[in-house]
């Protein structure tokens, strides 16, 4: 996998200007060089590369550091520090709590997918979810969604008749609530829906079911098109979380990372 690659080439890229035997700021513009290629051949956004290189480049003062400080130890942290701001969202997502019951909407794609996972991760745990399916759109949402619940044993809402997503997406709300659900999930339509139809369903969904997360799922293949892409979802509706998918796979995955 290629971001576990990534972490490789960092860390080696770290050890090699630790063991300099003087650290100064060639070596440390070598150790930068060379963690900005491996990014940036993980599919990482330029901007995040280079603003990344330009905070570590202003801590890292050569001019400032008197005899005594411990240079590697400082650019390493200044390195760990940069790469961790990359992901950080300043504010923690919203976090269901057991006993009382939460909606939560998932939309991008790999969602029906990601929606039976999510669910199952948390009856493991003891929870008590719930999946909804809201995608009226695609033949066959529903039978898929239903094959994942039964196999998992989730509870599951939805129908082969109903068109309205949203009206659908309020049902299946209402009647997990009145079951004590903990986890009440929405999938929502995606796949063959023009676009703006689709963000539009997605807004109405959610206006009407009131979740207290959305969830973006994302595909980790998308490379370059992820910035893109979580800011229109964004745009639409305020999504609080992104789970990225399809790690398995022989995508780069860096690009995922701008979401
Ligand atoms: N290898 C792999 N395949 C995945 C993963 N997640 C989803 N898929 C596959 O990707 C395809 C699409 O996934 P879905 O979960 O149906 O995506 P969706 O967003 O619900 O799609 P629509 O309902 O059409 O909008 C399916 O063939 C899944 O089996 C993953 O983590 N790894
Ligand atoms: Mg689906």
């Amino acid at each position: 996998m290629v971001l576990a690659q990534l972490g490789g080439t960092i860390t080696r890229a770290i050890r090699q200007m630790s063991n300099a035997t003087v650290v100064d700021q060639k070596v440390l513009n070598e150790c930068l060089n060379e963690i900005n290629w491996a990014l940036l051949n993980a599919d990482v956004r330029f901007q995040l590369v280079r603003d990344m290189h330009n905070n570590v480049k202003r801590i890292v003062n050569f001019d400032d550091l008197a005899a005594g400080h411990n240079k590697r130890r400082i650019i390493q942290q200044a390195i760990f520090n940069e790469l961790c701001n990359v992901l950080d969202p300043r504010t923690p997502s919203f976090t269901p709590q057991k006993g009382k019951t939460s909606v939560i909407m998932f939309v991008g794609s790999g969602k029906t997918t990601t929606c039976t996972k999510y669910a199952y991760y948390h009856q493991r745990k003891g929870w008590k979810p719930a999946l909804v399916c809201a995608d009226t759109f695609r033949a066959g949402a529903f039978d898929q969604l239903k094959q994942n619940a039964t196999k998992a044993k989730i509870p599951f809402y939805g129908s082969y008749t109903e068109s309205d997503p949203v009206k659908i997406a309020v049902e299946g709300v209402e009647t997990f609530i009145k079951e004590n659900s903990e986890l009440i999930i929405v999938d929502t339509s995606g796949r063959h829906k023009q676009e703006a139809a689709l963000f539009e369903e997605m807004r109405q969904v959610s206006e009407a079911t009131k979740p207290d997360l959305i969830v973006f799922v994302m595909d980790s293949s998308i490379g370059q098109a992820a910035f893109d892409q979580a800011l229109a979802f964004k745009q639409s509706v305020p999504v609080g979380a992104v789970i990225v998918t399809k790690m398995d796979g022989h995508a780069k995955g860096g690009g995922a990372l701008s979401a």
